[in-house]
């Protein structure tokens, strides 16, 4: 047991174990990743990023006041970071297209994995108070956590080389679907069985979008603020519906319908 006296005046606090300072300074780096997010990704002020980043300080300033219980609330902030944004989550590490969307979110993923972990074993560490020193094997499972991060970075950078190329003169010269906000400018587009329609997805909006039409496979990502090209060739007369494919957006009302005329 740790000699902690009982008369609250002379509280000593425990000294922080090395599990701490590692939960700390995953919490400071998820930190850091939402202000990034912000600034690179969303490119506008958005108040959930901004909250969490701030959550994710103060919760590393709390693990700093070396209350043995502290470590926790980093690894419950930590957690939070992800099981609260599950849909993007899964969104972004499923779809590596939008490549720094998806950099991003492995990394924040890997930091919130880092602070989960070592902030329980800390807390552990702290009421048992017999051992200060992270387990011999935390070097081995960073390790490893980092190398399965840049096998994930490295897989993922692979469609992006093969991926069709166009140059910005084309793509500014291709008629336009727009998405200004959660919703998409045209609801109804049409295209001829046997030719090949080409759009610009143009993506003024704060957020990724998508356009996705899963009966003709069809699955363009748009980052923030960016453009996609649109390509593809119906081969079946019929009305197809088109939506956004990111998480709640298509409830939003991110929806629209092809008419394919023989
Ligand atoms: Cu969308």
């Amino acid at each position: 047991m740790q000699a902690i006296s009982s008369t609250p005046q002379t509280v000593q606090r425990p000294q922080l174990v090395s599990l701490s300072r590692l939960t700390m300074i995953a919490l400071v780096g998820l930190a850091l990743a939402l202000i990034y997010a912000q600034l690179a990704l969303v490119r506008q002020f958005d108040l959930a990023l901004t909250v969490f980043a701030g959550l994710m300080l103060l919760g590393s300033g709390l693990v700093a006041s070396g209350w043995r219980w502290t470590p926790l609330v980093g690894a419950l902030l930590s957690a939070l970071v992800v099981a609260g944004n599950s849909g993007p989550v899964i969104y972004d590490l499923t779809h590596p297209e939008p490549y720094h969307n998806f950099a991003f979110m492995v990394i924040a993923v890997a930091l919130s994995l880092v602070g989960c972990v070592s902030g329980i074993l800390a807390t552990t560490q702290n009421y048992r108070g017999n051992e200060r020193r992270a387990p011999r094997a935390t070097t081995s499972y960073l390790a490893l956590l980092t190398g399965l991060c840049a096998g994930a970075l490295l897989i993922g950078a692979l469609p992006q080389s093969a991926g069709a190329a166009v140059s910005p003169e084309l793509l500014a010269s291709l008629p336009a679907l727009s998405t200004p906000g959660m919703y998409f400018d045209q609801t109804t587009l049409r295209a001829q069985v046997g030719a090949t329609v080409a759009l610009r997805l143009d993506n003024p909006h704060g957020v990724s979008h998508a356009f996705d039409i899963d009966a003709l496979n069809v699955h363009i990502p748009v980052v923030a603020g960016e453009q996609s090209l649109i390509l593809f060739k119906p081969e079946q007369p019929g009305t197809y519906s088109f939506y956004c494919g990111l998480p709640g957006h298509r409830q939003a009302g991110m929806v629209g319908t092809l008419i394919v005329e023989p």
